[in-house]
């Protein structure tokens, strides 16, 4: 296991203030991996990169279309936010930050369900130049203490409770446990012991100047394969670029109407094309509490949902709701709908030809990554093409390379692993230079673990995936940081966590285990071992779905443990469907 790395002190962080503005663009964070001038220059003079801040965008936005509505919150009372609502509330929320000592390259966690209040606090936080780092709602003490303590995070901004879990008493005990977070921000009436969220806005002064838009503007989350998640820094220039290229890609224009049903912070529901995408293109963005049919059916009808994105097992319920209540009345008109993106693990050709004649809309296969490279397919692709692969990339500037072990070009229609470098694809994790000499080529390409095979029309179709991680659904779980924590009980000598097939999430997690002699009379029971996980603090998704006991591991030639047959075993003790 790689020891986790050293978020900057408050010290350093200040240090980092008080340097002059020239300076503070190459300093201001020193855990960044900066794109080398001769790229930077080039993705400029292409146009790729405009100078544009995700702060400047909202206001030029507001200004274009002031009274058109952005954000639809259907919660609670129901809220409608035009631009200019948006833009007002952003500047207020910001002064009211900084007032409460939030300010430029401060970290803020945030933790939202999908509500207007994350659009308010992550605008107010990029015209400030603080980073929110996006955690997801379903990330527990454990994952949220990791994010504050490792980039000495200043706030955290919860809700009160949602989907019956209280997330006050989370931010308490994570901040018991986190001495730099200064501020624990709650959206909803009853803040508990903390500050309520609509408390802080004000009409003082704003941000002295904005970020530079080559500046790093949010942490995102990579899925991982490592023992802790690593960050991800993108800057206002690259994230804006793959908007702009994104909101091309899908014709989003202001008329689209975007249902956001993922978590909305996470990269796609957030940006392929997501709603800052629509925000960017001045449309308007539908926040679904929940994605299940029953609640987003009725909202495509009543807010006339032209888009929106999904992972393949929701698309998979959606499809069975649509068919099965196809003519019933009630049951939701998706006539509005004219493009279902589906991404984040892969979509089976099977399922992807049954969009169109059950959904009545176009399939837009999305395979990305918060660490940047995205590929779409086209609209108007051949319906092979938009069911049989997982799109190309976004950029002519996109590089994408298919090679083999010892990092030799395959040629196309070989499988292979995929390595790429691009105008909005980052150089290195943030503050991670050990990952980062595994993670990236000397020449500063990503290895992005995923094996694929490219078509002779530049389209990829994802194969399989060489780094230890399953993709639960498109979940992903990091079979190291599950190991570890298995390791920690008692009664286990070893850990391998791997995946086991699933017809519906496509993949779940087994945990095989070598318990230590002395427990192996009285073994713990598969449920014991799995609320020993839960109990740890961690999202219920990376929980094993199963545990399985064996004397020993198989071993691959050199004596590493051979997840292989591991996955192999697993796959032939459960039963064919
Ligand atoms: P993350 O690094 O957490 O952002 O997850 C990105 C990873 O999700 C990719 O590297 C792939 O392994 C997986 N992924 C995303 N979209 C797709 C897709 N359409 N098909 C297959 N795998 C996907
Ligand atoms: O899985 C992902 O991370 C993902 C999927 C689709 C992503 O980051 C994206 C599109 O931008």
């Amino acid at each position: 296991m790689t020891a986790p790395e050293q978020a900057p002190t408050r010290e350093q962080v200040s240090s980092r203030e008080r340097a002059s503005t020239q300076e503070r663009t190459s300093l201001q964070e020193p855990a960044f991996t900066p794109y080398p001038t001769e790229f930077a220059a080039r993705y400029r003079a292409a146009g790729y990169w405009r100078g544009e801040t995700f702060g400047r965008m909202l206001r030029e936005r507001a200004a274009a279309h002031g009274e058109r509505v952005a954000i639809v919150d259907p919660a609670g009372e129901g809220r409608r936010w035009t631009y200019a609502e948006l833009d007002r509330r952003a500047d207020r929320m910001a002064a009211g930050l900084l007032a409460r000592g939030i300010g430029r390259g401060d970290r803020v966690v945030v933790q939202l369900p999908n509500v207007a209040e994350f659009f308010e606090v992550v605008f107010a936080l990029f015209r400030i130049g603080a980073l929110p780092v996006f955690a997801l709602p379903a990330h527990r003490a454990t994952e949220i203490g990791h994010f504050c303590s490792f980039t000495g995070a200043a706030g955290y901004v919860v809700a009160a409770v949602d989907n019956g879990f209280d997330y006050r008493e989370l931010a308490s005990r994570v901040q018991a446990e986190s001495p730099a977070l200064r501020l624990v921000l709650v959206a909803g009436d009853d803040p508990g012991e903390h500050l309520r969220l609509s408390d802080v806005p004000c009409d003082g002064p704003g941000p002295a100047e904005e970020p530079e838009p080559g500046s790093v503007a949010f942490l995102q989350l990579s899925g991982g394969s490592t023992g802790v998640p690593k960050l991800i820094p993108r800057t206002h220039d690259d994230y804006i670029y793959s908007l702009r290229g994104s909101v091309d890609l899908c014709a989003l224009d202001e008329d689209s109407v975007y249902l956001c049903a993922l978590p909305a912070a996470h990269n796609f529901p957030l940006s392929s094309p997501g709603s800052l995408g629509t925000l960017y293109a001045g449309g308007r963005v539908v926040l679904c509490p929940r994605p299940n049919p029953e609640t987003a059916f009725p909202l495509i009808e009543r807010e006339g949902v032209t888009i929106t994105g999904l992972v393949p097992p929701l698309a998979l319920l959606w499809l069975d709701a649509a068919e099965r209540d196809a003519g019933s009345p009630g049951a939701g008109d998706l006539d509005s709908l004219e493009v279902l993106l589906v991404g984040g693990a892969k979509f089976s050709a099977e399922a992807a030809r049954r969009v169109r004649p059950v959904l009545g809309c176009t399939l837009q296969q999305v395979f990305g990554m918060a660490e940047g490279l995205v590929n779409y397919t086209r609209l108007d692709d051949p319906e092979e093409l938009i069911t049989t692969t997982q799109g190309r990339p976004i950029s002519p500037d996109d590089e994408v390379r298919v090679v083999d072990d010892q990092d030799r070009d395959l040629p196309d229609g070989a499988t292979g692993h995929l390595l790429t470098r691009g105008p909005y694809t980052i150089r290195g994790y943030w503050n991670a230079p050990g990952h980062n000499a595994n993670s990236f080529t000397a020449d500063g390409f990503y290895r992005t673990g995923d094996l694929v095979r490219r078509t002779p029309t530049g389209h990829l179709v994802v194969e399989g995936r060489a780094k230890d991680q399953i993709n639960r659904g498109g979940e992903k779980v990091a079979a190291e940081e599950i190991e570890n924590h298995l390791l920690a009980h008692p009664a286990v000598h070893d850990a391998a966590v791997v995946s086991m097939p699933d017809p519906y999430l496509g993949e779940r997690t087994c945990a095989y285990v070598v318990l230590r002699t002395d427990h192996r009379e009285q073994p713990p029971k598969s449920i014991e071992l799995k609320r020993f996980v839960r109990q740890r603090g961690l999202a219920e998704y990376k929980v094993p779905d199963r545990v399985e006991f064996v004397d020993a591991f198989p071993a691959t030639g050199i004596g590493k443990v051979s997840k292989k047959d591991l996955r192999a075993a697993i796959a032939a003790a459960l039963p064919t469907h």
